[in-house]
């Protein structure tokens, strides 16, 4: 009898790639346990299980044709889809890896947990995962860079007790940085900072009718004195943007699309989005100059609250260079 072929990152990456990952890393539960994203904080593989050796990282891009559509309605629909897709993906590797005789289950892509951080943080940041695995590096707004899709992609994360061979991050930046800083200049509620990100501001977009929607509302209706506050508090346009979301998710989740949008890292962007994106409404003067004092910042080398603490890590401890002039890049 011939034996079975021993399972190496080679077979795994090919597989997960066959069913449908755009791109595919594998990354050391060890390291990931070693370097948390937040230490006060950890979200490492060894919460979950001790056991885990690998986790397969992958990440899935939104088609880039959505960020041209005028209606968000389009994008909320299609994220939708991208993250439906994800899942199946994941769920797919992880019964492949059960079939070759190491048990394997994906993370909930999507979910926080209650006890971390004001449930602000989910039980992996599959950023951080993808990082480690060679998918890309962080963005100055916080997003996963990569260089097939930028930040215009959704990414997760199946677990494993095979021990893989891991890729290694990159030591690169794929971000362009402070000179570029258009990420910060399209944000709508202003809440790009320095590597770093107000999270309470980008929720009031990105979750438009997210849960402290839903505390507010229900709040001011309760609060009403007598019925006629009552049905006045029923009539805002918040109540419909909650049903939508409850109907379909859109409003709830992933519902402002502009760092995305303009953000010129990634294959997709000069062959997509290139002439739609280059203008930015949202850019104003007051903008501009935040900017250019990150760059002032960044220059004068003084230090910055988002890459301290071995945060750069994540950023690339090499720096920027442009495409043409990285290692590898065609003559
Ligand atoms: C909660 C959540 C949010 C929250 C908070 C976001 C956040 N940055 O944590 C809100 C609602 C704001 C949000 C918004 C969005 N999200 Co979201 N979100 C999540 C979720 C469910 C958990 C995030 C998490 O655990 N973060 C953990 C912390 C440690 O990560 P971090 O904050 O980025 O870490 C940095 C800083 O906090 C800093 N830091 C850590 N500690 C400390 C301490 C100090 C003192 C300082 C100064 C800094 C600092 O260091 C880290 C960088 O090295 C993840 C799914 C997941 N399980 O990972 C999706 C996820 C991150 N979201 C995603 C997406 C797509 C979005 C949006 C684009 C959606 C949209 N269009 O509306 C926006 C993008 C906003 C942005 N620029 O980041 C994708 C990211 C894809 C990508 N390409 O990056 C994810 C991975 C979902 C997925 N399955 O793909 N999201
Ligand atoms: S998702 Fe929207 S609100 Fe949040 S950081 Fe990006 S541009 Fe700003
Ligand atoms: S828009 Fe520019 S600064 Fe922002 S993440 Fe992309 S490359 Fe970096």
């Amino acid at each position: 009898m011939i034996g079975r072929m021993a399972l190496t990152t080679e077979i795994v990456k090919a597989k997960a790639r066959e069913l449908g990952a755009d791109g595919v890393g594998i990354a050391d539960a060890a390291v990931l346990n070693a370097y948390p994203p937040d230490k006060a904080h950890p979200q490492i593989p060894a919460r979950i299980s001790p056991e885990i050796r690998s986790c397969v990282a992958f990440f899935k891009r939104i088609p880039a044709g959505a960020f041209r559509a005028r209606d968000n309605a389009c994008i909320h629909h299609v994220d939708q889809l991208v993250l439906r897709e994800m899942d199946r993906v994941g769920y797919r590797i992880a019964r492949f890896l059960e079939t070759e005789g190491h048990w394997a289950f994906q993370t909930a892509a999507q979910e926080t947990v209650w006890e971390m951080k004001n449930a602000s943080y989910g039980s992996l940041s599959t950023r951080h995962v993808a990082i480690e695995a060679g998918l890309g590096t962080i963005g100055l707004e916080l997003n996963l860079l990569t260089k097939e899709a930028g930040p215009r992609c959704y990414t997760t994360v199946v677990l494993t007790d095979a021990a893989l061979e891991p890729d290694g991050k990159l030591t690169e930046q794929l971000c362009i940085g402070e000179p570029c800083s258009r990420c910060l200049y399209s944000c709508p509620p202003d809440a790009v900072q320095h590597w770093g990100l107000d999270k309470r501001l980008c929720a009031t977009f990105a979750q438009e009718f997210g849960f402290s929607t839903i505390v507010r509302v229900f709040s001011a209706f309760l609060g009403g004195e007598g019925d006629q506050a009552k049905l006045r508090a029923l009539a805002g346009h918040q109540w419909f943007g909650i049903w939508q979301g409850l109907l379909r998710v859109v409003g709830a989740f992933g519902d402002c699309p502009r760092c995305l949008a303009v953000c010129p890292v990634g294959d997709d962007y000069n062959r997509f989005l290139k002439d739609a994106q280059r203008e930015i409404p949202e850019k104003t003067d007051a903008k501009v100059a935040r900017a250019r004092e990150l760059l002032g910042i960044k220059k004068r080398g003084e230090p910055i609250r988002g890459r301290a603490d071995g945060r750069v890590r994540w950023i690339g401890e090499d720096g920027y260079r442009p495409p043409a002039r990285r290692a590898g890049a065609p003559a």
